[in-house]
């Protein structure tokens, strides 16, 4: 293509980082758009290039980012400028998430703002806020199915109580994070509407089939993503005669990226979100959104240039935002969307696999699985890192490395169905209390729900009055989230987890919910708990207070930063996970005993990487001599050793 086309009259040399023109001054748009345009408009091309509107098209974006580039508020400008300079600010120790749901949390808006001095204390620094923009009032997924990007929830409130919330935020230190529903809008959404009144424009923004033919081909090779509470990939609809692809609910329309038209306007409403003051994209459900013939549709390559176009539209009208991606597929392909060793794509992404190898661990009060697993986790790229999490608003899909199962002898058919089974709290040998998702129980494989506490045994320990049991399920919710609250990588905390909330059994009686078990970890925030945190006599003060002093504590040394990796050991004492993290200045190791029985830990594996000495718990504030031959770590006992 040539760029004369594209750019008009513009000395095309600026776009290419080397105008020598000396009577003009270059804008820092311009500049930053030079440094990207090239790389931009190659993957457009690579990926649009057969169409005959691709200029136009490509045209139409650059129109988007200059108007928005334009429209952005200086208090945003200064956050960019200073975050090109340090393109890591997310990587230091200090960034620690929490998730809500607005309406769960503290119904709207205005509620969310006088709450924010909450998480403040807990020491927060940034908030995922669930979706939160327009969706239908029913049937929503939780807010998935987004009718307007740029309108907020009618019952949550205003736009202008949204930026509200974004400023107050920002005075305190916190960014916001939005969730982008970027695979699909909800079949209210202005264009699904327009396409289902017949305008082909709209139509051709989604994947609409006259007959079943095609739809027939994809289904051969397209799994589904919810079998039980949305089964198939297509729905017909009889008003316009057209199969339509929903890869998740029926309400929630699969959004078509072979046209150029859709990545445009959905960068547009990205950067007009970025305006509003959002500084982290928790781009959903990002292996679906592309699709071919004869594939699974997902994580297919075209995505990669999608994600990273996206990144470079950022980088020019607002480099202060980055990208968190969701894929909750196999860890290779997790990686893959950071986007190769430079870094393209996300800036972080879901460590999802981490999250399944942790509960693992709890069911099997072993971690050689997870240290064996984690061992093969390839380096990331410079400027990128995991979040890391224990709970979230989704089930827990168990998607284990075979290869790592296999070496350690567990057959993963039998493995899956054992760890099922312990999670809803089939046998009795099991403290969980859980329930299956999208179950299937002629193969018996499925999903589990449940909240943190409950499925740590909490739960049954208080309807049984068993004060044991109750120590047990405590010490197994600080343990997941000291080890979250160590590692590299940014924690997120999920709303409720830090006063051990219970599962939420009232979803069964809600008609649009019971249908889906993700409601029993969907509590309303419980403000009475909330009351209780100061109080360690409770089991919601000692919860709380343990989470809070373990991010000061994080906070407090820079050993803890994202960018130095951690590593995990096999010492020979399995029922203990044990990692390290060591710069030239600082120690740390972490040790995590998953039994309730006291473990002596041998110290030459340790020894070997040239950890010795006296080091100080930074917790508990004793004293361990790493010379010794062994450390005794008690039942379910966290050490923060440092040195
Ligand atoms: C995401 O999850 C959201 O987290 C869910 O809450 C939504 O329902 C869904 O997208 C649709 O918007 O299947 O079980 O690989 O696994 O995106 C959760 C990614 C999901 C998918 C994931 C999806």
């Amino acid at each position: 293509m040539n760029y004369q086309n594209v750019l008009g009259k513009v000395d095309t040399n600026i776009y290419e980082g080397k105008s020598n023109m000396t009577t003009t001054v270059i804008s820092t748009y311009d500049k930053r758009l030079g440094k990207v345009y090239n790389e931009l408009w190659n993957r457009y091309h690579k990926i649009y290039g057969h169409r005959e509107d691709a200029s136009q098209q490509f045209q139409n974006l650059l129109n988007m980012m200059k108007q928005k580039d334009a429209e952005r508020k200086d208090a945003l400008k200064k956050i960019d400028a200073e975050r090109e300079e340090n393109q890591g600010w997310f990587l230091s120790q200090n960034q620690v998430g929490y998730m809500l749901y607005i309406d769960l949390f503290a119904e709207n808006l205005t509620g969310l703002k006088q709450k924010i001095k909450y998480l403040h204390e807990l020491g927060v620094t940034y908030i995922h806020l669930m979706p939160f923009l327009k969706m239908p009032d029913e049937h929503n997924d939780g807010g998935y199915a987004v009718s307007s990007y740029t309108e907020i929830h009618k019952p949550f409130g205003t736009m202008k109580q949204f930026e509200s919330v974004v400023d107050l935020c920002r005075e305190l230190g916190m960014s916001v994070c939005s969730d982008f529903v970027i695979n699909h809008t909800s079949k209210e959404h202005e264009w699904a509407q327009k396409a289902r009144q017949g305008m082909e424009e709209y139509q051709d923004m989604y994947f609409m089939f006259d007959t079943y033919d095609i739809p027939a081909q994809y289904d051969k090779t397209v799994p589904e993503v919810f079998p039980k509470v949305s089964p198939g990939n297509f729905t017909y609809y009889e008003d316009m005669n057209k199969h339509v692809f929903t890869s998740f609910y029926e309400f929630q329309w699969d959004l078509n990226y072979q046209n150029p038209r859709v990545f445009n306007e959905i960068a547009n409403c990205m950067m007009e979100l970025a305006n509003k003051g959002v500084e982290i994209f928790r781009l959903d459900a990002i292996p679906f959104m592309w699709k071919e013939i004869g594939t699974t549709c997902r994580n297919l390559d075209e995505i990669h240039d999608l994600i990273e176009m996206y990144r470079y539209v950022m980088k020019v009208v607002c480099p202060g935002v980055i990208f968190k991606g969701e894929a909750i597929v196999q860890p290779q392909e997790i990686l893959s969307y950071f986007g190769g060793m430079e870094g393209k794509e996300c800036h972080t992404m879901y460590n999802a696999s981490f999250m399944v190898l942790l509960w693992n661990s709890i069911a099997t009060k072993e971690t050689a699985v997870m240290t064996e697993a984690l061992c093969r986790y390839p380096q990331l790229p410079e400027k990128a890192t995991w979040i890391n999490y224990v709970r979230c608003h989704d089930d827990i899909g168990w998607g284990f490395d075979n290869d790592v199962l296999g070496q350690q002898g567990i057959n993963w058919v039998e493995h899956t169905k054992y760890i099922l089974k312990f999670f809803k709290g089939d046998f009795h040998t099991t403290f969980s209390k859980g329930e299956y998702y999208e179950f299937d129980e002629w193969k018996f494989d499925g999903r589990t729900s449940g909240t943190l506490a409950s499925l740590c045994g909490l739960e049954w320990a208080l309807e049984s009055r068993d004060a044991y049991q109750q120590e047990l399920a405590e010490k197994r919710i600080k343990l997941l989230h000291s080890i979250i609250l160590s590692f590299s990588g940014i924690p997120v905390i999920y709303s409720g987890d830090e006063l051990a909330q219970l599962n939420d059994w009232n979803y069964l009686t809600v008609e649009n919910k019971a249908h889906d078990s993700r409601w029993l970890h969907r509590p309303s925030f419980d403000w009475e708990k909330a009351k209780k945190r100061h109080d360690v006599s409770t089991v919601e003060g000692r919860i709380f207070t343990d989470i809070k002093n373990r991010i000061e504590t994080r906070k407090a040394y820079d050993i803890f930063r994202s960018d130095v990796p951690t590593y995990t050991i096999r010492t020979g004492a399995d029922q203990v996970f044990t990692y390290f993290k060591k710069d030239e200045h600082e120690t740390f190791v972490g040790l995590a005993n998953f039994s309730e029985y006291p473990v002596y830990v041998p110290t030459h594996v340790l020894h070997q990487r040239g950890i010795w000495g006296n080091m100080q718990d930074l917790i508990q504030g004793k004293y361990v001599d790493v010379a010794k031959e062994t450390i005794l770590v008690g039942p379910y006992e966290t050490l923060w050793l440092y040195q």
